[in-house]
């Protein structure tokens, strides 16, 4: 209404002026037409009355003359008739006529062709006409007509001329209003689809406005233009944030205040095992758990995990919640319990027996059995019926973590349709032809595809993924902005880089370098000079163990000045041992470690030292900070976390990194060794560079790494994500505010 006003008024003031601008005009030019109508008119009075005015003025009865005027003059707007015989005579009248018509005036008059003149009564019309005849007598007719009925009419004029603009102006401002009204609304709508990142993406016949040509352009212009706000904001926002735990509530508790937070993953972060009478606490062996526990510390939220301790189910409460951490309590675990039979479909099997060797390239067939899928599907039902009963509010904010749950997304989108739902994949995403081989495949990419957000940790999982949806799915896909639209819902896909917390927690660096070298070594049996590798993972074949002895062995056999002088300790976390292939894999292990130690063991103490067990965390930092060189040498890996640990445990500015090729870290740590784990002479030759490496350059490399983890920690990861989700969510706002206003 008022963008309407603020439109008719100033139409209807310019209108108004043009009426006023025109109206002297059309004055002039009905002026104009009046004299040449009253000039015919005087012709034909003057031919009309010609001869019996002739016939009366030869009878000479000039009275009767003047009675014939008079009577002719009836007529209201013929003011006067006179004739004039001669110049010097004096006139017949019907009434007395202005001075100025004396008969000896009347040749000027006949002569110069003016018609008009004034007087007290208004403008008066003169037409003077010589009475021409064989017959006599002659003269000169005067005829005056009265003009002050053009003056009335042309204030009518004035008047109709007024409203007829002001008229069109109120159908010209109506009739632009109402098409101003329908195509805003268009275009808002237009608008909305663009903002909402759909503009350019809808399928067509999905009846959007925003297919329309002409919004094309403006889609990519304003695209663009939001992404470098958003970019800007992002890069301000991060160049002015230190992220810490602090900054990272300070920032939950500004940007997502009362939001309600919510975790999905399958491992739990704190796992309680009974031991005889004892009910022990432990904090498993997962680079997931490692960086997410930092971020409900600081969110307060929920998190949701298979309860799998054997005594979770003695500390629950009846609402199957336990706050934690168990010292300091900050969040609640809320436990999801399976049956074996659920587990070994859902977890053992298309989990980790398909999914993660499938999005792995380490050479192990990924197996595929409907009865898994089965359990898959059922078991991911269950968790978004965990989510829906515990969310505070129709919207919350729900991070799903890992290939254990990809179908998560699309079930919860359809129970909470506001959630904002961020799904992170920790693993790597494979191309195209190699996802193509897994049966679900479509299922698997539909149900990822219902997130908000879905994050890798680098672009080029990010660009695997885009080409595999865009190879199997009836979606679009936009290179530009990084998203997918499927099913009229838009996801975007967007690389996170994971990491550590930083800085690391004080008790872990409690313990000087130098004593933890001699406490390594001397718990070893090892001499105090001995030189030590370090090698922490979990038992599984892609994190490249069997290359990574591969590679001592063959440093042994080309520099054999190390037999003896050198021993790698590698703490093997137990994994996922349910599962045939990683039986298999840890018997090969244990075996190849054997014949190593078998055949350089002889000198001294063995090269390899095996440690199949799980290490609470200040125990790892302990053989981090011990060490001479870590050695990450993973055949594929999301990010590998254990390659940031040992950056972090190594404030003395000491120590190598030896980090595969495949690995996420690889491209965030360049000042790393970086190798090709499958290629065993490459890797010798970084393993001697790095023990005979001087402490200068050690410092050198080890002072970027360091700075790097500590700038990209595990809370800008978060802090990131939940950023990410915060602006889609006031974007999100702002359009449904727009809606209800248009
Ligand atoms: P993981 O495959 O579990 O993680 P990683 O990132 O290296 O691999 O994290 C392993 C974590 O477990 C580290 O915190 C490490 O200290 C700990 N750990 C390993 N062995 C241990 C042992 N023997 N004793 C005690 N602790 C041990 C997946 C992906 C990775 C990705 C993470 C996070 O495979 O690529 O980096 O998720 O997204």
């Amino acid at each position: 209404m008022r963008l309407s006003l603020r439109f008719v008024l100033p139409l209807m003031l310019v209108l108004a002026g043009i009426a006023y601008a025109i109206a002297p005009l059309v004055d002039q030019l009905t002026l104009r037409w009046f004299v040449r109508d009253l000039d015919m008119r005087s012709a034909l009075i003057a031919n009309t009355i010609q001869e019996p005015l002739q016939e009366q003025l030869a009878a000479g009865n000039k009275a009767k003359t003047v009675g014939f005027f008079r009577r002719i003059t009836q007529d209201e707007r013929l003011y006067a008739v006179g004739y004039c015989a001669t110049p010097t005579s004096t006139a017949l009248v019907s009434r007395s006529l202005p001075a100025e018509l004396r008969c000896s005036e009347l040749n000027r008059w006949e002569l110069a062709g003016e018609h008009l003149l004034p007087s007290a009564q208004g403008p008066l019309h003169v037409a003077v006409k010589p009475m021409s005849s064989e017959a006599a007598p002659t003269g000169r007719l005067v005829l005056v007509h009265d003009m002050s009925f053009i003056t009335r009419r042309s204030e009518e004029t004035k008047r109709y001329v007024f409203y007829f603009f002001m008229g069109l102006a109120a159908v010209v401002s109506l009739i632009t209003v109402i098409i101003a009204q329908l195509s805003w609304r268009g275009w808002m709508a237009g608008m909305q689809s663009l903002l909402r990142g759909e503009g350019l993406l809808r399928q067509p016949g999905s009846g959007a406005q925003s297919n329309l040509p002409e919004f094309k352009p403006i889609a990519r212009d304003l695209q663009r233009l939001i992404r470098e706000l958003e970019s800007d904001a992002r890069a301000r926002d991060e160049d002015q944030i230190t992220w810490t735990p602090e900054s990272l509530r300070a920032t939950l508790q500004g940007e997502l205040r009362g939001e309600d937070v919510i975790v999905v993953s399958n491992r739990e972060p704190y796992i309680h095992q009974r031991h005889g009478e004892q009910i022990e606490v432990q904090q498993p062996a997962s680079g997931l758990v490692t960086a997410l526990e930092p971020i409900m510390r600081a969110c307060r939220g929920t998190w949701i995990a298979h309860g799998s301790g054997s005594a979770d189910r003695d500390v629950v409460d009846r609402h199957d919640r336990v706050a934690v951490p168990p010292e300091n309590p900050a969040y609640q675990i809320r436990r999801v319990w399976l049956t074996a039979e659920e587990e070994a479909g859902y977890y053992y099997g298309f989990a980790n027996e398909g999914l993660w060797p499938l999005c792995h390239i380490a050479h192990v067939r990924p197996t595929f059995r409907s009865s898994d899928w089965d359990q898959y599907v059922a078991v991911n039902r269950k968790f978004a019926k965990a989510v829906v009963s515990e969310a505070k509010t129709k919207a919350p904010i729900v991070l799903v973590q890992d290939y254990h749950f990809a179908l998560l997304p699309k079930m919860l989108r359809e129970e909470l349709p506001d959630a904002t739902i961020i799904a992170f994949w920790h693993i790597p995403w494979p191309n195209p032809e190699s996802f193509a081989i897994c049966p679900w495949r479509d299922e698997v990419l539909a149900g990822m595809l219902g997130s908000s957000i879905l994050g890798f940790h680098t672009q080029f999982h990010c660009n695997n993924f885009v080409d595999t949806v865009d190879r199997f799915l009836e979606a679009r896909v936009d290179r530009e902005s990084f998203t997918v639209s499927f099913g009229g819902k838009l996801t975007a896909v967007r690389r996170y880089p994971i990491s550590i917390a930083w800085p690391p927690e004080v008790e872990m660096l409690q313990k000087t370098v130098p004593d933890c070298r001699s406490a390594i070594r001397q718990m070893s049996d090892l001499p105090p000079e001995h030189k030590l590798g370090i090698g922490v993972d979990r038992l599984d074949y892609t994190k490249g163990i069997m290359e990574r002895f591969r590679a001592i062995e063959r440093l042994l056999e080309l520099k054999p000045e190390w037999v003896g002088r050198f021993t790698f300790v590698q703490a093997a976390a137990p994994s996922r041992s349910g599962i045939e292939e990683y039986q298999h894999h840890e018997a090969q292990v244990r075996a190849m470690a054997l014949r190593i130690n078998e055949r350089f063991g002889h000198a001294g103490p063995p090269p390899i030292l095996l440690k199949v067990e799980h290490h609470e965390p200040r125990e790892v930092y302990e053989y981090f900070r011990a060490a001479d060189l870590c050695f990450v040498s993973s055949l594929h890996d999301g990010m590998n976390l254990v390659a940031k640990e040992f950056i972090a445990a190594r404030d003395d500015e000491r120590g190598v990194l030896i980090l595969s090729q495949f690995t996420g870290a690889a491209r965030e740590l360049p000042e790393a060794l970086i190798v090709n784990p499958y290629d065993a002479d490459q890797c010798a030759a970084a393993l001697h560079l790095a023990l005979t490496m001087p402490a200068d350059e050690q410092r050198d490399r080890m002072r970027l790494m360091r700075g790097l983890v500590a700038e990209f920690n595990v809370f800008r990861w978060a802090g990131r994500m939940l950023l990410d989700a915060a602006a889609m969510r006031r974007r999100g706002r702002l359009i449904d505010k727009g809606k209800a206003a248009g």
